[in-house]
């Protein structure tokens, strides 16, 4: 018999050479036909003695675990971590010591509310959870991409994860907030604001996963070898820049490609192009916490970049997809629990009770204690310990010693190491036993306002719109007025814009605060998306949409022109087969104009023969391609055959400097305009 074989699923087969290619049962047999159930005559009954279908069956019936409660619409993928910064004065956590070492990591990204099968551009918070491999243990950084959260109190979370999930009587809708039951809730529990003004940003419609932040949300410890601690907040910032959609496109987008985000983080790492995202700490000590306005204990307010900077310590690269989605991306277990010598918690309560939260929804998602067993949740340090048994136990340790202290000398097992081992950071802790809310927790407003006025204008109508789009969907117009009467503690022009959006012109009375806010916080650039772009349109996706005859010269200066600059090429043709340029060479086509409407790319470009236009104008996905494009204030370029569907579109008269007439002499002009990667101007009007 050969070694048992061990795949990254985790999956052990235990074959005969010879057989490595035979089909075999769950037990080893070989299988001699896999295509008909064994049956007493060629027409007669099934029989129950088919032990091999029977197998095939049972098996498949549990096929499905417990999709997750929360964040079960996920996307994982692997990669490392390279220290660029060592800060032993800051934490003794082995992965934090040697500049240039790499850890092995493996990050999921997913939407909150919905469900495994929902689409990817819900308007919705993104988690951003990283599991680090590294040599003193697994630490996992289990975040978001929006540094605040809706609750201060994990006792609230359930709360909140029922409000926002489909009715429990009528069982919609999924995968959106915009709905009663979820406004009901946030407009009665005001410290959620904050975090709503984030939700009804373009945060919550990211481009994509590889273009939006992550953060650790709440304030964690970094302890030196001395016991000295320092408070952290953790940040990932994407080198390839922030980007958005817009709402409408999100629609459409979700329609046309389900899998949008996920099919782009895909096809990204299979061309090459990794992601990558900088880890930046922000450090601060007790004096700075017993200055600053706000609780740092408090998980719905941040640190403004502009008071705490951001360190960048190392950076992340994603680097190799799963072989199995479900032996990895579902079988992942994060747990805020996991935490390495040198980082701590702090008593912020959100992460006392997450603490609690992941391992026994772990324990029930993977059915019993063992699934730190599972490959892609052990580590890949050496683990030594007495725990045993239980279902699906792999790990079985050899010998008599299964306790300690024992006196079985070298014989006795794994031994407790004060030298490297876990202490937590001995803060002092006293007070009474009561259930109170920390009045320092009380200003829910301040920091939503300082959110809104760091916006650009630009954004700050998205953010006006997305909640009237949302509360639009409310039936209850009590839930509107009390969703008003918050945003004006919040901001007069965004409640002012939000009841005109509504067809409301009396005001309601502006909610009482607990505590007055503070209106005169300085705007911080870090908190928007248009103001943190990247300069560059690489790892953006041209639509390139041709006809038969197109000019062959101009089609190959595009492309070349592009993914010389690190951008994607999609070409759009009305068949699949692709087109023949004006040389006589085919052009295969990526999408056809039904499959790839232009909601999919970041700019386009139309370049048809002259006598494809007219008919152009009268096709309807072509004239979407147009509409949504100039809608959606992506840069254009065309020739004059682009003309007629112009004109169809009624785009004609409206040419503006985001519409560029292309030639051969003007393709990197258009590249340079692409890397604005919207015209808002056009926005505006
Ligand atoms: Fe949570 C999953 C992030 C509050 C309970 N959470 C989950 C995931 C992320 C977050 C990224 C998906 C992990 C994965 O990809 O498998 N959660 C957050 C953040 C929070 C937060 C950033 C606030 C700062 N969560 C939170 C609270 C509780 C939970 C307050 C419970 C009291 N979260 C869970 C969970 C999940 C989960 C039920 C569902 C599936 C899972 O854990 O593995 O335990």
């Amino acid at each position: 018999m050969t070694e048992p074989k061990m795949d990254k699923g985790g999956a052990t087969h235990q074959q005969a050479d010879q057989r490595d290619e035979t089909m075999t049962t769950a037990q080893g047999g070989p299988i001699a036909d896999d295509q008909n159930s064994l049956t007493a005559g060629s027409r007669g009954p099934v029989l129950m003695e088919d032990h091999i279908m029977r197998e095939k069956i049972f098996h498949f019936d549990h096929e499905r675990i417990p999709e997750r409660v929360v964040h079960a619409r996920g996307y994982g993928v692997h990669g490392h971590f390279e220290l660029t910064k060592a800060i032993p004065e800051l934490s003794c956590a082995d992965i934090f010591q040697r500049e240039g070492e790499k850890t092995p990591l493996f990050a999921r990204f997913s939407t909150v509310a919905g469900s495994k099968g929902s689409f990817d551009v819900a308007r919705d918070v993104r988690g951003f959870a990283v599991k680090f491999y590294t040599g003193e243990g697994n630490w996992d950084l289990v975040g978001n991409n929006i540094p605040v959260f809706f609750i201060q109190d994990a006792i609230k979370f359930p709360d909140l994860v029922h409000s926002v999930k489909p009715a429990p009587d009528r069982n919609f809708p999924q995968a959106q907030s915009a709905h009663d039951n979820f406004w009901d809730f946030i407009s009665l529990t005001p410290e959620s604001i904050h975090t709503t003004l984030w939700t009804m940003s373009d945060r919550a419609i990211p481009r994509s996963l590889r273009f939006m932040e992550g953060f650790g949300v709440h304030t964690f410890r970094l302890v030196n070898a001395d016991d000295k601690s320092h408070f952290v907040k953790f940040h990932w910032k994407p080198k390839q820049g922030l980007q958005s959609v817009v709402w409408n496109e999100a629609l459409k987008i979700n329609g046309a490609d389900p899998d949008f985000h996920r099919r782009d983080m895909w096809a990204a790492i299979d061309s090459g192009d990794y992601p990558q995202w900088d880890l930046g700490i922000q450090v601060f000590d007790d004096d700075f916490a017993d200055e600053f306005e706000f609780d740092i204990l408090d998980p719905t307010k941040l640190i403004p970049e502009e008071q705490v900077p951001v360190q960048i310590i190392g950076t992340m690269t994603l680097d190799n997809t799963v072989d199995n989605f479900f032996a990895e991306t579902e079988q992942v277990a994060f747990c805020t629990q996991n935490i390495v010598r040198g980082i701590d918690f702090t008593n912020d309560p959100l992460l006392q009770g997450r603490n609690f939260s992941y391992l026994d929804t772990q324990t029930k998602r993977l059915g019993g204690p063992n699934f730190t067993h599972i490959p892609i949740n052990a580590p890949k340090c050496p683990m030594n310990h007495f725990q045993q048994d239980g279902h699906m136990a792999m790990h079985n340790p050899k010998g008599r010693a299964n306790y300690e202290p024992n006196s079985w000398g070298d014989d006795g097992g794994p031994r407790e190491n004060p030298e490297i081992g876990f202490t937590s950071y001995s803060e002092r802790v006293q007070g009474d036993k009561q259930r109170t809310r920390s009045e320092t927790f009380a200003d829910h407003y301040s920091q939503a306002r300082q959110f809104y006025v760091s916006q650009t204008k630009t954004e700050q109508n998205h953010i006006a719109a997305a909640y009237t789009f949302e509360l639009s969907k409310c039936e209850h117009e009590h839930i509107r007025l009390r969703m008003l009467s918050h945003l004006m503690n919040v901001h007069d022009d965004l409640a002012n814009a939000v009841a005109k959006g509504l067809g409301y012109t009396d005001m309601p009375d502006a909610a009482k605060p607990a505590r007055k806010p503070i209106t005169d916080l300085p705007a911080s650039d870090a908190l928007s998306i248009l103001k943190n772009g990247p300069d560059s349109f690489a790892g953006r996706k041209l639509g390139l949409f041709l006809t038969d005859g197109a000019d062959a010269n101009l089609v190959n200066k595009i492309e070349t022109t592009f993914t010389d600059a690190g951008a994607k090429v999609a070409i759009i043709a009305p068949h699949i087969a692709g087109v023949k340029l004006s040389d006589g060479t085919m052009k295969a086509a990526d999408e056809t104009i039904d499959g790839g409407p232009s909601v999919l790319f970041d700019a386009v470009a139309l370049i048809f023969s002259a006598n494809a236009g007219e008919e152009l104008a009268r096709n309807k996905p072509a004239q979407d391609f147009v509409s949504d494009a100039f809608a959606h204030a992506k840069f254009i370029a065309w020739t004059d055959a682009s003309t007629p569907l112009f004109e169809a579109v009624g785009v004609a008269g409206k040419l503006d400097d985001g519409i560029l007439k292309l030639n051969n002499d003007n393709v990197a002009g258009f590249l340079k305009m692409c890397e604005g990667l919207r015209y808002w101007a056009r926005d505006a009007s």
